[in-house]
């Protein structure tokens, strides 16, 4: 729409006092549908890797506080994010390395992809990390990590990042030494409340999930049991949400997390979601086919430790070429909190 003399010279005689006539960009801020920045992206480990490996040499853990190279998204260049409200990053830390000690107000997890005997320590405890498991660092938890072992750690790090920065609430604390002082031993937190047992005297009072690791292995084993016993969902497959035991919701009030078994030559119906999903493979390979506005098909063929995006509402559906395990994270359980959620039947 063309503004007329009389109207462009009246809304230049607005600015001075900060006003702003709504007509002119209603539309645009109340769409008939959800609108994104953020595009579709498939990050291939194959050529992650070898970047990852080469910033080894190119500056310290502990030089760069965390050494982490951001899945940043191609439409929100610059930004440091991977969609509008969540970052995702490949983090490597080196045998005998420390990462150090701090909390800030932004939620986290990691989600390990290559090595072991590297650790991340929450308030004190050690959580030992091997390929598959899921480990949080919630919001305002003092957080670390070193490698005990002799090869390169990788990990997936998922971070709310970017909605934390939307509201201007991010506060960030280091801690006065490098590490948090070891407090429990390493495994205590999982081993008292990862077995649908509580202590009688209820002795956890912080306001997050009192387990920070969920080891592959139980996961796994619990994908393959919901797979004996039930069909898998047309469109995620045998899917189960990572949980905090405590209110049986999302992890974290920010992030979800999800874990997924696709049955070799798995044909999913299209999912289309308000949540946007950041993806790593797991186990297998198979693609993901996503519907553009244009009705161009976008085909993401992944495979083990490979990463993808699905922005808001980009149709799309997965296949595979072999058993395979996909997880993924989320903004969904924030949407719902805030009645935002949506998917299309
Ligand atoms: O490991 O604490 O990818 O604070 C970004 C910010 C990881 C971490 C990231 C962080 C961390």
């Amino acid at each position: 729409m063309t503004v007329s003399a009389e109207r462009a010279e009246y809304y230049d005689r607005l600015k001075p006092h900060s006003l702003a006539p709504l007509w002119e960009i209603l539309a645009k801020l109340l769409t008939t549908k959800p609108t994104t920045r953020s595009l579709p992206c498939l990050w291939r480990y194959e050529d992650s890797r070898p970047l990852l490996i080469e910033s080894g040499k190119l500056i310290t853990a502990e030089e760069a506080e965390r050494r982490v190279l951001v899945l940043e998204n191609p439409g929100l260049a610059g930004e440091g994010s991977t969609t509008e409200a969540l970052y995702a990053g490949l983090q490597m830390i080196l045998p005998g390395e420390v990462a150090g000690a701090h909390r800030h107000t932004a939620s986290a997890f990691r989600f390990i992809i290559e090595g072991d005997q590297a650790y991340t320590a929450v308030d004190g405890e050690k959580a030992y990390m091997s390929a598959g498991d899921l480990v949080l660092t919630p919001n305002w938890a003092w957080h670390d990590h070193g490698h005990d072992g002799k090869q390169p750690m990788i990990w997936l790090d998922g971070l709310d990042i970017p909605l934390v920065k939307y509201f201007g609430t991010v506060f960030t604390e280091h801690y006065s030494e490098k590490q948090f002082p070891a407090n429990r031993p390493s495994g205590s937190s999982y081993g008292t409340f990862g077995h649908n047992l509580r202590p009688v005297d209820d002795s956890f009072d912080e306001d997050y999930s009192p387990i920070f690791h969920y080891p592959y292995p139980e996961s796994r084993k619990a994908l393959d049991a919901m797979a004996g016993s039930r069909d898998p969902d047309p469109k995620r497959g045998w899917a189960m949400e990572y949980i905090d035991p405590t209110s049986g919701g999302p992890i974290m009030p920010t992030l979800s997390a999800f874990l997924s078994l696709l049955p070799s030559g798995f044909k999913g119906k299209t999912r289309q979601t308000t949540e946007a999903q950041i993806f790593s493979c797991a186990e297998g390979s198979g693609r993901t086919i996503i519907e553009q506005e244009n009705g161009d098909e976008l085909v993401f063929e992944w495979q083990a430790r490979d990463q993808f995006v699905i922005p808001i509402w980009y149709p799309h559906r997965h296949e595979t070429n072999e058993d395979s395990v996909l997880f993924s994270f989320s903004d969904g359980g924030v949407q719902k909190l805030l009645g935002l959620y949506r998917e299309a039947p």
